[in-house]
């Protein structure tokens, strides 16, 4: 099949869920366009992968640059000269809407390009929620050939707040076991925790949602009871805060700040357990990768973490906000090496259920089914 790929390139998940669903429907031979305004960062060169830049020019007159209608125009050139079967966008807003208008151009020239909506997570919970979004967002998954969600979580949240009539599929994220399995390097532990004292890792956007600072408290409880180091990748809105958070309190020679990485897994892998204290998630991407590495999770369990995050399995859930349950949470998993052993057994094999070569294969039947409705 030929696909067109819409989403957002930067360090997001669902940019980053999109990106390796398009490289692995590529590796197995169907011909995939990526069109977004930069290039994905995990965007990787392979002969059946094309990229088409989103590029909006300024203009005096716009306050605002129309990117929607010049993502609209690039849709309708791409599905027409590549000849694209199917388009599937990711993030409700605004891409669904734009998918909608590109369907309909081409649907004035004879030709019908289905597409399929997938719903990440903030697209619905935060942003989808002002008001002013509401007809839209609705209108444009009433309009989708199919909506898919990531999370059964975010399929409730999507009909608790859009009157939505449609049926919502929940295809989870997915995980390259195989790929991501990394062996601890022992280098990078000397590096990071010199005195053999155990390593905690946090990987987010540093959006509020994160509630970082709750990473940083529970850091600090639980090294009161053991050696431990916290290791902080990814940067946002939020890095500068929680920066100087750190440089307040006691632990601040303990932690340090990695900043952007567009292979975390590879330091993740070498550390014993993965802090994730958000308010929401949907999924929970970040958690699944340090699971298939085989690394514990300490997380919230809002939204759709506990359908991830298996409590007593892969690792251990607790409300949000109650830092001093984390830390409990953490010591539990670390005390001593056969729980440790037990909780890294259990990541890596609840990341399994989220392998690849599982999930690929519903996107190919919901692709496959939509194409065969047009042909019929
Ligand atoms: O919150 C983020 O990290 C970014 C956001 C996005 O859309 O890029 O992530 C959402 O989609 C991810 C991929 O499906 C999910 O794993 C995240 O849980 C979800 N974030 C939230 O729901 C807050």
């Amino acid at each position: 099949m030929r696909i067109g790929i819409v989403c957002y390139p930067t360090f997001g998940g669902s940019g980053v869920v999109a990106t390796e669903l398009g490289m692995a429907l590529a590796q197995k031979g169907h011909t995939v366009h990526f069109i977004t305004y930069g290039r994905p960062v995990r965007l990787r060169d392979h002969p059946n992968v094309h990229y088409h830049e989103v590029r909006v020019s300024d203009y005096p007159l716009f306050d605002y640059q129309p990117y929607e209608l010049v993502l609209t125009s690039k849709l309708v050139d791409v599905a027409k000269f590549a000849g694209l079967d199917l388009l599937h966008v990711h993030y409700a807003i605004p891409h669904a809407s734009a998918a909608w208008m590109a369907q309909q151009i081409l649907l004035a020239e004879g030709r019908r390009l289905p597409f399929v909506t997938t719903l990440h997570g903030t697209d619905i919970t935060l942003v989808g929620r002002d008001p002013s979004f509401e007809p839209v967002i609705t209108f444009s998954m009433e309009r989708s050939d199919a909506v898919t969600a990531v999370s059964e979580s975010l399929k409730r949240d999507t009909y608790a707040h859009f009157p939505l009539k449609r049926e919502v599929q929940v295809i989870p994220n997915f995980v390259c076991v195989d790929q991501y399995r990394q062996t601890p390097d022992p280098l990078l532990r000397v590096r990071y925790a010199p005195n053999g004292e155990r390593l905690v890792v946090h990987v987010s956007n540093f959006r509020p949602v994160k509630r970082v600072e709750d990473v940083v408290h529970m850091f600090n409880i639980l090294r009161k009871e053991i050696p431990a180091r916290l290791l902080m990748i990814g940067d946002g809105p939020e890095r500068q805060r929680i920066e100087t958070l750190c440089r307040q309190s006691d632990s601040c020679h303990a932690i340090q700040f990695l900043g952007k990485m567009t292979r975390p897994e590879e330091v993740v892998a070498s550390c014993d357990l993965f802090a994730l204290t958000s308010e929401a998630e949907s999924f929970g991407l970040a958690a699944l990768e340090a699971m298939a590495c085989g690394v514990p999770v300490v997380s919230t369990d809002g939204g759709g973490l506990p359908e991830v995050n298996i409590h007593g399995v892969s690792g251990l859930l607790s409300p949000v906000g109650n830092t001093a349950a984390m830390a409990a949470n953490a010591k539990t998993i670390l005390q001593d090496e056969a729980t440790y052993q037990r909780f890294r057994k259990g990541a890596l094999n609840e990341a399994r259920r989220f392998d690849l070569d599982l999930v690929l294969p519903r996107y190919e039947e919901l692709y496959s089914s939509l194409v065969a409705l047009e042909n019929a």
